[in-house]
């Protein structure tokens, strides 16, 4: 434990840990149970194109989230592209740019061009006002991001699409494990896509799925997963390889066995870094909504630099010294990146909220990975810098000059 403001690593002291602590350190469950899993594949020689795993994984996924279809895909950004095709979203797509790349690059790929709608700081999400207004004669669609696994605001969001006829998809790569009001997440929009990448709370190392209702919808996504084949040597639609295999829904599968487990410790993670960060002034701990499901799979924080006079990303270098690999997610927003820079170099100036916001946020390492003294050897350096401010900023100052 660090009570000196000379023994932070940035200054020359050791690091407060020797492994690395990484955000999204992926969970594992019950390794028994995966390799055997992988024995059964293995004895069945059967790895890939629609196995009894990944048909099992969907049943589960659907009955979850009380849908009619899950189809599980190679990863979520193929899923997000087939749904996108599927739905016949073109011209242009509003979305927000404070999200992964994934989910403009998505758009961008197959010619729809992403425009960049401004967010809700409360949410991180979207705004439905300026939802609104961002829609031009070539819009076919709106791609809402429950970011960090909190729900858009998918009443609101619905009516816009309802009324300007509109396709609605959610990115709710984040937000496996969530619910809206009650209902599940990925119940949602025309169509909600999952990704289930390692850093995911729950994870097939790589993988995604696409949920919806819509029976037409699913068949056509089942037709692009795999080629278009709808039998041997029978193709009746264009088509990509998104198919899951066996080893990743093999983990899948386990991984919904210990889900609870995986959640629980996010939440405890979660409550004590709320209870030992809260009323840091300068320092706002992003909260969940507790009368809904959540994953808690990211904890993040603002970091305002008026009140503190340190930046986020000076946090972020002082406790990368002490091998906290905090990240600063999601910065610097979609429009700020290639080609959307090129493309729209002026996007951010209907972009206040999320200008100010990707340069304030940061997420903490959490996860079955991380334990309660980890996280209070985090949070006694964030409280630590916080509490002696004006001395670590000219010691920073100095480290700079010595460079
Ligand atoms: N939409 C949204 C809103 C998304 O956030 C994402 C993905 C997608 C769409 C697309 O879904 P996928 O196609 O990925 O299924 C990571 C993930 O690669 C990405 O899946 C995720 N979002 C994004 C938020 O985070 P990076 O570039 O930050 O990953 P990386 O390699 O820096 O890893 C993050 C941390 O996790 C590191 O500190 C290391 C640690 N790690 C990582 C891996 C892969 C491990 O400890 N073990 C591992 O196996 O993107």
């Amino acid at each position: 434990m660090k009570d000196k403001i000379g023994y932070l690593a940035i200054f020359g002291g050791p690091p407060s840990f020797q492994e690395k602590l990484h955000v999204g350190r992926p969970n594992i469950g019950n390794r028994q149970r995966i390799l055997e899993r992988i024995n059964d594949m293995l004895d069945r020689r059967w790895f890939t194109n629609n196995g009894p795993y990944v048909q099992d994984l969907e049943r589960r996924i659907a009955e979850m989230v009380g849908v009619k279809h899950c189809i599980a895909m190679c990863n979520g950004t193929v899923a997000l592209e087939i749904a996108i095709r599927a739905l016949g979203l073109r011209g242009e797509v509003i979305i927000p740019s404070m999200t992964f790349i994934a989910t403009a690059h998505a758009l961008q790929w197959q010619e729809i061009t992403p425009v960049f709608c401004d967010i809700d700081p409360r949410t991180y999400n979207l705004d439905p006002n300026l939802v609104e207004r961002m829609i031009t004669p070539r819009t076919s669609g709106i791609i809402g991001v429950h970011l960090f696994g909190r729900p858009c605001d998918i009443e609101a969001l619905a009516k816009i699409a309802r009324r300007r006829k509109l396709k609605l998809l959610y990115d709710a790569a984040h937000a496996f494990g969530c619910s809206y009001k009650g209902h599940m997440i990925g119940s949602f929009g025309d169509a909600e896509m999952f990704s289930f990448h390692a850093t995911k709370f729950f994870s097939t190392f790589e993988g995604g799925a696409i949920v919806t209702n819509d029976d037409d919808l699913a068949e056509r996504i089942r037709l692009m997963k795999n080629f278009g084949f709808a039998g041997y040597d029978n193709v009746i639609y264009i088509g990509t390889n998104g198919k899951m295999s066996e080893v990743s829904a093999a983990m899948g599968l386990t991984g919904l066995e210990s889900l609870q487990e995986f959640v629980s410790i996010n939440r405890r993670n979660y409550k004590q870094y709320k209870r030992e960060l809260e009323g840091i002034p300068g320092i706002q701990f992003m909260a969940y909504d507790e009368s809904e499901q959540c994953n808690h799979q990211y904890i993040v924080l603002e970091v305002d630099e008026q009140t503190i006079g340190i930046s986020r990303d000076q946090i972020v270098e002082i406790l990368h010294a002490e091998n906290i690999l905090a990240r600063r997610y999601f910065y610097p927003g979609c429009h700020n990146m290639e080609p959307y820079r090129s493309h729209f170099p002026h996007a951010g100036l209907v972009l206040p909220e999320t200008e100010r916001l990707v340069r304030r946020v940061l997420s903490l390492p959490t996860g079955t990975a991380v334990g309660s003294k980890e996280i209070s050897g985090i949070c006694q350096i964030i409280r630590l810098v916080v509490e002696h401010d004006s001395e670590v900023r000219e010691r920073l100052k100095e480290v700079k000059r010595s460079i």
